[in-house]
Formats: C-alpha cells, sequence, structure tokens
C-alpha cells in the first residue's frame, strides 16, 4: 500500500467518429502535464483518457462510411491510443465505452438512479443536435436561412420518441447549494457564473434513453431502450476506478476524482448532468472540473476543413518537436482562454524561450564548467548577496508553481519559470565570469555553480511540460535518477562540486523557418 496522497486526474473521453485534431491533443497534452506534476510532487497519480464510442453520431458516421459503428470505434479508438504515445502522454489506462467493464458500470449506475426514484418512462419530444449528442429547450435554438441550430452552432433536429427520464429538475436547489458550498467545483470563474445562471433559470427533466437507434448500452430489464450517451459517457470515469464493484478494490481509493479536465463546450455534462447522477446513485461527486478553452487557428478563427487553417497534431509535431509542441501549447495560450496558434507564433516563443533562453543558458555556463573547471562541478567559494538572491528566486519556484498548478493555471507556471531564466540570465551577464576566468578563478567558479544549480531545478520543474528535453537537461548537469522529482529542489538536491560534467550537447535547438519556395 502507498502512503503517498491518491490523485486522480481525467480528460474528456474523445469521440472517435474521425481522428484526433489539436484540440485533443491540446486537452491531452494539459493533463498529462498536470498528472506529471503532481507524480514528481510525490502523490499517487492515476491518470486517465479514452474514447467516447456510443451514440448517434457513431452511428451515423459508421453507416456514411458503410462499416459497422464497431469497425468506426476500433479503427479510430486507436488512432487516439496512438497518439497519446506520440505525446508522451503518462496516461495510467485507456478506456473504451464498448468495453465489458464500462457496460456493467452503467447498467450500475442507472440502476442506483433508478432506485433512487429518479428514472421514469415518458416520451420525448424536442430538439436534439448530433453533432453535440445534447437536447436543447426551444429558446436555446435560433433558425438561420431556414436551419435550426443550438447554441454551439451545430444544427439540431427534432426527435419524438419513447424515451426514459431523469428528474433532473428535482436537483437544481441541491446543485446551487453544492455549488455554494464548493466554490472550487467548478473552474474558471466565467464557466462557474455560466452553470450557475444556467441551473437558475431552473432545469427540466432530461431524457436518458433513446429507441430510433441501438448503438448505446442497453437499459436494464428494457432491451428496446439504449442509454443517452452521456450518461454512459460520464460514467466511464467511475468504471476505471472499479468503485462500483468494489469500493475497497486497488483502486476505488482514486474516487472521487480530484479533477476533470474538459473543454468549455461541455461544462453543462459535467457540472450539472454528472453531479445530479452522482447525487442521484449515492456516490460522492468529483472535487473539480475545469473546463479549458480552444484552440483557435491564426487571427483566432475556428478551425475549419473550408478555411483551409486547420492545424495537424501530428504535421506540426513532426516539424517543431514533440516538447517544443507541449511547450508552446501550454505557455502561449492562458488555459481556461481560447488561445491562437500558429506556426509563426510557434517559432518565436522556441526561439525566444527555449532556444535562447534555457538553451543558451544552459550550454554557456555549463561548456564554461567543462572547459574551465576540469570538467567538474566546481566548488563554490564564500556567496555574495547576488548569488544567495539567484539561488532564493530559484529555491521559490516550487511554492510558485504548486500554487499555479493548483489553480490548472499552467501558462502562470511556466511563466514564472521563464522568468527565472531571464533573471538568471541577466545575473550571468552581470557577473561575467569569462572575465572573472583569470582574475577570480574561484569567484568565476561561485557563479558557474549558482548557475548551473539554477538550470538544475529549472530543468526539474519543467519535467511535466517536456520530459525528454528535462531528462538530457538533467543529465548535463548529472543530476542523479533518484533526485529527480520535486523532493530534490531547493538545498535538498544542490549540485555536488566535483561530479564529473560532459561537454554540454545542445537540448533545445534554434528554429529556422524552411525557406518558402514561390
Ligand atoms: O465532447 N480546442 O468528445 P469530443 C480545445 N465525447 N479543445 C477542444 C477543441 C478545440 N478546438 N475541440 C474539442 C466529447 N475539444 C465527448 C466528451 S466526456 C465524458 C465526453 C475538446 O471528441 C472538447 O472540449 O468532441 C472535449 O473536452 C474534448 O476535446 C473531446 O471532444
Amino acid at each position: 500500500m502507498s502512503d503517498k496522497t491518491p490523485f486522480y486526474i481525467t480528460t474528456a473521453i474523445s469521440y472517435p467518429n474521425g481522428k484526433p485534431h489539436i484540440g485533443h491533443a491540446y486537452e491531452l497534452i494539459a493533463t498529462d502535464a498536470m498528472a506529471r506534476f503532481q507524480r514528481l510532487d510525490g502523490k499517487d497519480v492515476f491518470f486517465l483518457t479514452g474514447t467516447d464510442e456510443h451514440g448517434q453520431k457513431m452511428q451515423q458516421t459508421a453507416r456514411a462510411e458503410g462499416i459497422a459503428p464497431e469497425e468506426l470505434a476500433e479503427r479510430n479508438s486507436n488512432e487516439f491510443r496512438q497518439m497519446g504515445r506520440l505525446l508522451n502522454s503518462s496516461n495510467d489506462d485507456f478506456i473504451r465505452t464498448t468495453e465489458p467493464r464500462h457496460h456493467a458500470a452503467s447498467q450500475k449506475i442507472w440502476a442506483r438512479m433508478a432506485d433512487n426514484g429518479d428514472i421514469y418512462k415518458d416520451s420525448y419530444a424536442g430538439w436534439y443536435s448530433v453533432r453535440d449528442e445534447a437536447y436543447y429547450a426551444e429558446d436555446e435554438t435560433e433558425v438561420r436561412d431556414g436551419v435550426r441550430y443550438g447554441p454551439q452552432g451545430t444544427p439540431v433536429e427534432w426527435v419524438e420518441e419513447s424515451s426514459y427520464f431523469f428528474r433532473l429538475s428535482a436537483y437544481g436547489d441541491k446543485l446551487l447549494k453544492h455549488y455554494e458550498d464548493n466554490p472550487d467545483f467548478i473552474g474558471p470563474a466565467e464557466r462557474r457564473n455560466e452553470v450557475i445562471s444556467f441551473v437558475k433559470s431552473g432545469l427540466r427533466d432530461l431524457s436518458v434513453s433513446r429507441t430510433t437507434f441501438d448503438w448505446g448500452i442497453k437499459v436494464p430489464n428494457d432491451p428496446d431502450h439504449v442509454m443517452y450517451v452521456w450518461v454512459d459517457a460520464l460514467t466511464n470515469y467511475i468504471t476505471a476506478t472499479g468503485y462500483l464493484d468494489d469500493p475497497q478494490g486497488p483502486r476505488a481509493k482514486y474516487w472521487p476524482a480530484d479533477i476533470h479536465i474538459i473543454g468549455k463546450d461541455i461544462i453543462r455534462f459535467h457540472a450539472v448532468y454528472w453531479p445530479a447522477f452522482l447525487m442521484s446513485a449515492g456516490l460522492p461527486l468529483p472535487k473539480r472540473v475545469f473546463a479549458h478553452g480552444f484552440v483557435l487557428a491564426k487571427g483566432g478563427e475556428k478551425m475549419s476543413k473550408s478555411l483551409g487553417n486547420v492545424l495537424d497534431p501530428f504535421a506540426l509535431i513532426n516539424h517543431f518537436g514533440l516538447d517544443q509542441i507541449r511547450y508552446f501549447l501550454m505557455r502561449e495560450i492562458s488555459f481556461g482562454q481560447d488561445g491562437n496558434c500558429s506556426e509563426d507564433a510557434i517559432g518565436t516563443r522556441i526561439n525566444a524561450d527555449l532556444a535562447n533562453g534555457i538553451g543558451n543558458l544552459a550550454s554557456r555556463s555549463l561548456s564554461m564548467i567543462v572547459k574551465n573547471c576540469d570538467g567538474q562541478i566546481p566548488q563554490p567559494g564564500e556567496l555574495t548577496e547576488a548569488d544567495r538572491q539567484m539561488l532564493a528566486l530559484a529555491d521559490s519556484l516550487l511554492a510558485t508553481c504548486r500554487d499555479e498548478m493548483g489553480k490548472q493555471l499552467i501558462h502562470r507556471a511556466l511563466a514564472a519559470v521563464i522568468a527565472v531564466v531571464s533573471e538568471t540570465d541577466r545575473y550571468f551577464a552581470g557577473q561575467e565570469p569569462w572575465a572573472l576566468k583569470k582574475t577570480d578563478p574561484v569567484r568565476m567558479g561561485t557563479v558557474l555553480y549558482v548557475t548551473a544549480e539554477v538550470v538544475r531545478q529549472i530543468a526539474i520543474l519543467l519535467q511535466p511540460f517536456m520530459p525528454d528535453s528535462c531528462a538530457k537537461l538533467l543529465d548535463l548537469v548529472a543530476a542523479p535518477m533518484e533526485a529527480r522529482d520535486f523532493a530534490a529542489l531547493g538545498e535538498a538536491g544542490r549540485l555536488k562540486p566535483g561530479t564529473p560534467l560532459e561537454a554540454p550537447k545542445p537540448v533545445f535547438p534554434r528554429y529556422v523557418a524552411p525557406e518558402t519556395t514561390a
């Protein structure tokens, strides 16, 4: 048994009706960075991602391709799994909602809601968006050019069918109380306000089964009905913990989840429906739901095939490098807000922060050590005020990063680290170790020691965002493998004078845009 504190984090599970796009990559990278951060900070992390394979959208896409939905799901779920490997995602499990464990869990949660008297049979007549897999009230829709659209801008169609309902209307006050008692339940603040006003406007009972198609999980004791895909989809988070099979089982300790990371378009499902289902089923609620923004094209346009501005994550990684793309997306876009992504901006960011920033600092200081200090980490002399301030600044970064990451402000954690890189550059330039070589070699050694020590700490802290590159940086400062987590930050893991160093190899090359041929 681990005595570490459990920490459970999830991404949304993606619809495998097509290949993964940059939005999917963005969410997985962000969630992976948070999971890695908590692991390095000593938590017992369980990180889940996967695919949401049922529903009308999957059935329609499969039909249009002339294949069975199982085949479509299998093919594209593999693409998502492969994307995870390519992105260096450290997820501990990958759930597919077509798996038997998930069918069983969904039927259990349904039975618990039914036993609580919250499910009744009636018939549904109203608007449905297949693209969003969402029911909308008439006043949430609008007609443009003869087509009716839902609030996310997707077309809606009229649906009339026999359906089971969930008594969502009974949960309005309970949900509002929960939001009030748990101010951190929904983030960021804009999304919290949006959810509160939606619930305050009055909740109607929710149709939770479909009878006009059959690609879903069967309702217990009524096989003509399949569950509404969101009932089954949301349940994935609890399926993977095995909590419904055995609350004492090996993974049950991870429920309730510490945080669900999702995009802003699906906040209503996670912050209204999901907690209501769990309250009904008598199960603990997740501690937090955080909605990130959308990745947009240059100029803030939505990416679309017709505009020809779709950025393919696989092509970007091939061109710029994985850690470069991971870093760019986490640093450039304020987590929780929409942000633009363009090749120009990626190139600029790589050069400013990585090549000219961390990369240059590491290679200048470490190559001076290799050349001028017998290839060993020098013994520092007496520390000046400037040295002490430099080390104290580096030592204070963990607290800042912990605080920002605890609020999912990933971009701010990174900005704080980069600010220390700039400060170290100023320190290094101001101390002029190259000039001290002849006049005061001990002092030169001290300056190089302090700089290399800051590089070590920065490399440890940036591991969640750029795991492979930071491993290389940590190799350059000869950080022992067992001293690369956050416990090794600060005084505890200071570089050991006398440790041999190899000549540094460049970790972050400058990006040079290929010449465009007219
Ligand atoms: O919504 N930028 O699946 P999905 C950033 N199956 N994030 C984006 C994005 C973009 N351009 N486009 C999509 C679903 N996303 C459901 C989830 S969870 C129980 C079920 C995000 O494949 C989106 O907000 O449409 C969501 O969090 C995730 O990608 C999967 O979207």
